[in-house]
């Protein structure tokens, strides 16, 4: 392995850099909230911090679209409203299809936990009620706060809803009942690792019987849902949406926020100011406007039919493993999925009799170059650092171009990989192979 080009002068930081690389390459990525990055969206990053936009320029794009500046506390920040004018045009036009026009964008927040802050904070009160997925399901994300050690929880009435115990679906009946007697003044959907599409229409009436703002944190099928082949929550009418750009989406890691014409009129005439004030100067600084650049080449390349090819790839990859899994004895969380994400609950998989739990199984994957992680599943026993379950996504694989057949390949090593000792043979020709396969597809280098 070459010692990577652009740290030569510093040998400890290119050791990390070439280890890296190197288990990088090696391996395959099956982590639901990783991908690889779209060689696409790297040019924009760098073309941006050659061009000098790795400056501040904190504010906001004008108001009218137009008087350059206006909006802004620092000079030489012309072109940076005139790059992020474009990436929330496209963002709009991805995320609000019918009627980008309509919508308001905020693409600064380096994260989905501070994207989801700066929504709350735009829209609510401290101490003002919401009802949101509970962290013990697993399905949601400490940012949406309910039994969570996060900040969200602390600043907001928050209560937790929990999905059916028998299905492990979303049991809209209950989320209606617990909005009915909570009375919140938002119903958020939508998180980590809800293998299932969301009836968004059924959260948006569930929300307007009580007046409810409805906000739909899609950052995991943000990429289908762009593409068209899942529910999409703007057209039925949801309030807020908040992605993150680098799961499905294979953009640099940040967050995106869109709301409607509706809900700013609303928050004005209720003389709230709103997630762009809540955002800046209300939450964080200066944004970084390499990955704004990245948003606006994420957002178009969102558009193309190569994009939804790889998104439809990814669901069909999906189902394809939840089906392997499951022919091979193990406990896939609701049966399958719908999306990239498939859940397993090592913890009711009876062919490991015990022998794994969720940290040993994602370890003994890694020791052959598959990458899994830990998750908790909805009703099965755990803690939120030692669940029950391991997490799978086939957003990467897809990225790679990894075909049909190396998918249920994959699909047997991760399973034989399990019933396995650390020091059977066998795991030394899984680890070869899983290599074979990770340089046949290999992961972009973007030099
Ligand atoms: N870690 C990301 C995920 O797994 O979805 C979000 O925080």
């Amino acid at each position: 392995m070459n010692t990577p080009r652009s740290t030569p002068h510093d040998p400890a930081l290119a050791t990390i850099m070439r280890d890296r690389r190197s288990e990088h390459v090696n391996g395959v990525r099956m982590i639901a909230s990783e991908n690889y990055l779209h060689p696409k969206d790297v040019a924009a990053i760098r073309d941006a911090q050659d061009s000098g936009f790795d400056q501040y320029s904190e504010g906001h794009t004008p108001a009218d679209g137009k008087d350059l500046q206006s909006g802004r506390y620092y000079q030489q920040t012309a072109q940076v409203d005139l790059l992020e004018l474009l990436a929330k045009e496209r963002v709009a036009t991805v995320l609000a299809k019918a009627a980008p026009g309509e919508a308001h964008v905020n693409v600064h927040a380096p994260s989905g936990a501070v994207a989801n802050l700066a929504a709350f904070l735009g829209i609510m009160e401290l101490g003002e009620k919401m009802v949101s997925p509970d962290l013990k399901d697993g399905y949601g994300h400490l940012s949406h706060g309910a039994n969570s050690p996060s900040i969200v929880g602390k600043m907001f009435n928050v209560r937790g809803y929990v999905a059916d115990p028998q299905t492990l679906r979303l049991d809209y009946d209950a989320i209606a009942r617990l909005v009915e007697e909570h009375k919140p003044r938002v119903l958020l959907a939508g998180g980590s690792s809800y293998p299932r599409d969301i009836d968004w229409a059924k959260i948006v009436e569930i929300a307007r019987a009580h007046n409810a703002i409805t906000m739909a944190d899609i950052s995991h099928p943000a990429g289908p849902i762009a593409a068209g082949i899942m529910n999409d929550p703007y057209a039925a009418g949801v309030d807020v949406i908040m992605t993150t750009t680098h799961k499905t989406l294979r953009g640099a890691k940040g967050a995106v926020l869109l709301w409607r014409e509706s809900l700013a009129q609303r928050l004005k005439s209720e003389g709230r100011k709103g997630m762009d004030f809540a955002e800046f100067p209300g939450l964080l600084g200066g944004a970084y406007n390499p990955a704004i650049a990245a948003h606006a080449s994420t957002f178009l390349r969102a558009q193309s039919r190569e994009f939804r090819e790889e998104q439809e790839r990814t669901l069909r990859y999906a189902k394809m493993l939840a089906a392997e899994l499951k022919k091979r004895g193990w406990n896939v969380v609701t049966d399958g999925t719908d999306n990239h994400i498939v859940l397993t609950d090592i913890t009711k998989t009876a062919k490991f009799g015990g022998k794994h739990d969720s940290w040993s199984a994602a370890f003994a994957l890694e020791s052959v170059g598959i990458y899994a992680n830990k998750n908790a599943v909805p009703h099965s026993p755990g803690t939120a650092v030692r669940p029950a379950g391991l997490r799978f996504g086939t957003q990467a694989v897809s990225a790679l171009g990894v075909g049909e057949t190396e998918m249920r390949e994959l699909a047997g090593m991760i399973d034989e990989t399990l019933l396995l000792g650390a020091k059977d043979a066998k795991i030394g020709k899984i680890r070869g192979r899983v290599h074979e396969m990770a340089y046949a597809f290999p992961a972009p280098t973007y030099t």
